[in-house]
């Protein structure tokens, strides 16, 4: 059997990789990818990153050339994630009117966010250079055969007017500036494909997450099936107060709430630094980031067409804290 015009027999989904060089390597090593010609190819299958390859890990430059290079060599296909998004905003001008130097300001946050990737690439400009137009050529989503792949949430009526508008699914210049206003067409789209939905905590309200940033808002899922609190529609690492998370949700959160239909093709996420046993969030929707970087597993499923999406397809490594 071949999935698609291309005549792939299957595709390996992979997540958040974030400078993690070593670990893709022995991730690809075991789902028997192999180097031919110094890029990791498969004779009959094909790799999907789910985005924010870069930030964070201990190899991002040497993440970066193995999965461009597959990229390159049609091995590898490769999304765009908040972090790609992020890196693009923070090294573009902002327009002369702006009162911020950048389309991403350079904040205390943003900057220790892309620290370790600036700091990796400080004697290799043109390089970074070079990753920073490619991640301009990185798709925001991809509608493959019987599966779909977004970073952090498939919402279907931005995707629908997306390419609508442009009639694809890639990244355009004019819609990075347009991004800095957070109401435009192109911040809604960005923020909700790569960064998800959330719901804003209570007034005075507010969490400090493991990763030490305090938070007013907390992520949901795309998928809940008629949720009536909080607690059945959040999804991040970490938990809500109790009290908070026992709170009924509004009629104009729920109504704001998106519902991925369980008849709709499988759709694979990273982006939410799941932990514990990898395995699908329900029937048709997978996440594949489960925390890599943070010395948790780097993760794949191995797609072969199915409907139902089933534990025993995720393929992972663990993260070595020395390598
Ligand atoms: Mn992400």
């Amino acid at each position: 059997m071949s999935l698609g015009r291309e005549g792939w027999r299957g595709y390996d989904i992979i997540g958040d990789v974030h400078g993690c060089a070593n670990t893709l390597e022995k991730l690809l090593q075991k789902m028997g990818y192999e180097r031919c010609d110094g890029v990791y190819c498969h004779p009959d299958r094909q790799a999907v990153f789910l985005g924010d390859v870069v930030d964070r890990g201990p190899h991002i430059r040497e993440a970066l050339y193995l999965v461009k290079d597959m990229v390159d060599r049609g091995s590898a296909r490769c999304i765009l994630g908040n972090h790609e998004f992020n890196a693009i905003c923070y090294t573009t001008p902002a327009p002369e009117h702006s009162e911020q130097g950048h389309v991403r300001a350079h904040t205390p946050r943003h900057n220790r966010l892309i620290a370790e990737t600036l700091e990796q690439f400080a004697c290799h400009p043109e390089e970074w250079r070079m990753f920073l137009d490619w991640f301009k050529t990185l798709p925001l989503f991809l509608e493959m055969p019987g599966f779909r792949v977004v970073h952090a949430c498939w919402d279907q009526g931005l995707i629908d007017e997306y390419k609508a508008r442009y009639g694809d699914n890639l990244l355009r210049d004019e819609l990075i500036l347009e991004s800095m206003e957070a109401h435009s067409f192109a911040g809604r789209v960005f923020d909700r494909l790569t960064r998800g939905t959330d719901i804003s905590l209570p007034r005075g309200t507010s969490i400090v997450g493991r990763d030490g940033f305090v938070r007013e808002s907390f992520r949901t899922k795309f998928w809940a099936r008629n949720p009536q609190t909080y607690r059945d529609v959040v999804f991040q690492p970490d938990p809500l107060p109790e009290d908070i998370a026992d709170r009924p949700l509004s009629a104009r959160e729920s109504e704001q709430l998106l519902s991925y239909g369980v008849n709709e093709p499988p759709v694979f996420v990273g982006h939410y630094w799941l932990q514990g046993s990898p395995k699908p969030l329900r029937s048709n929707v997978a996440c594949l980031d489960y925390s890599a970087v943070k010395f948790g597993r780097l993760v794949a499923y191995r797609f072969d067409g199915e409907r139902k999406l089933s534990a025993d397809k995720f393929v992972w490594v663990y993260v070595d804290p020395e390598s």
